[in-house]
């Protein structure tokens, strides 16, 4: 096994510690917009393999990366699920909202796998093009995540609207949950089946739940996807990222049963290194915001990181995506700091 990637999800440390950046194929590359235009559609550029492929080798062929992320978004499973699902320039993700049981009660995986074919045609396509040193990354939103967006229409800043279908009807919340857990054992297991040699699940909502509805609504769904792809795939790596989770990182990382956590911005990383489970691998976590200013303060900003993760196998990351105004240049710095230190 010689991807250093997938050394460190084994439990190995390594220097200098592997690289790849959430949302490293995006807006901020010229050639992404390019192939956007191209496409047509955001949907369009996900279910045309030659598209998909394309864009998650740019950010490979511009900075070599130790993984590339499968170009894909966590909205293709509802739209599997058959919810209209669109997505509007500059406005960000619009779905036809799921506002209780019996609206939920429509979807159905009946036409899931046959939506979904063209990703996972893309990532037998990528698995055969990636040579022996990038690993392929495959995910999933976590169903709590999907569900926010399926329930909301969209982006929210309050999650009301989930909150009150989920707080109100638990019983009828747990079924699209429920539903949610299974479409994302499919997509995950079809994935690993089509070749990617590790899968993260994105948490991206984890920080807006109460302890109690963060045990029920995040670990438990999460835990049985963990359970359900391993049945099927017993070896894969699984990272998960749960931003916003606090302290609950810890439950995240003990009782979910993933390999590995993805730190975010906001995690002190001598409060991880002293308390998370011994040998587990670490992912994380610059500011993006460093990809902004650049210059010696993301320089320091790497050094203390490396410096801090230096005892546990540790991949480096951002603690969330890459902003749609970092500056290309600025990446090719933030792996040159990384990378000279060895
Ligand atoms: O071109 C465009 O207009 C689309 C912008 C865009 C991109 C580049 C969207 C819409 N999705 C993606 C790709 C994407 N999304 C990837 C693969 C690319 C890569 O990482 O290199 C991945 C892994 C995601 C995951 C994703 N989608 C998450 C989890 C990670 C996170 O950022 O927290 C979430 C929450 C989404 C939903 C989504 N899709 C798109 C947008 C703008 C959003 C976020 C909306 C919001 O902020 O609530």
């Amino acid at each position: 096994m010689a991807k250093p990637f997938l050394r460190v999800l084994s439990g190995e440390r390594h220097d200098p510690p592997p690289i790849w950046l959430m949302r490293q194929a995006g807006r901020y590359l010229p050639e992404y917009r390019q192939s956007r235009k191209r496409a047509g559609g955001f949907l369009d550029l996900c279910y045309t393999p030659e598209f998909a492929v394309e864009v998650t080798l740019q950010p490979i062929k511009r900075y070599g990366f130790d993984a590339a992320i499968l170009f894909s978004d966590i909205l293709v499973v509802p739209d599997g699920l058959g919810q209209d699902v669109s997505f509007i320039e500059g406005t960000g993700p619009i779905l036809t909202p799921v506002r209780d049981v019996d609206q939920a009660g429509m979807l159905s995986m009946a036409g899931f796998d046959e939506v979904l074919a063209p990703v996972y045609e893309a990532v037998r396509r990528l698995s055969r093009e990636l040579g022996d040193e990038t690993a392929l990354i495959g995910f999933a939103g976590a169903p709590w995540t999907v569900a926010c967006y399926m329930v909301e229409g969209g982006t929210t800043r309050d999650f009301h609207a989930v909150k009150s279908f989920s707080y109100g009807d638990p019983e009828g919340f747990g079924k699209l949950i429920d539903l949610l857990v299974e479409a994302t054992i499919r997509h995950l297991s079809a994935q690993a089946a089509a070749g990617v040699d590790a899968l993260q699940i994105f948490e991206s909502h984890a920080g807006v739940l109460p302890a109690t509805e963060f045990k029920t609504w995040v670990i438990d769904p999460i835990r049985r996807v963990v359970e359900g792809v391993r049945a099927n795939w017993p070896e894969i790596p699984i990272i998960g990222f749960p931003r916003g989770a606090g302290p609950m990182y810890l439950v995240f990382a003990e009782e979910t049963g993933l390999t590995a956590v993805s730190l975010d911005v906001s995690v002190p990383l001598d409060w991880a290194m002293a308390n998370l489970p011994s040998g587990m691998p670490v992912q994380g976590n610059i500011d993006p915001a460093y990809l902004l200013s650049g210059g010696d303060g993301m320089a320091r900003s790497v050094d203390r990181i490396v410096e801090a993760c230096r005892d546990r196998p540790h991949i480096f990351n951002l603690g969330h995506g890459v902003d749609k105004n970092t500056d290309p240049e600025t990446v090719a710095q933030l792996i040159g700091c990384l990378r000279k230190k060895s």
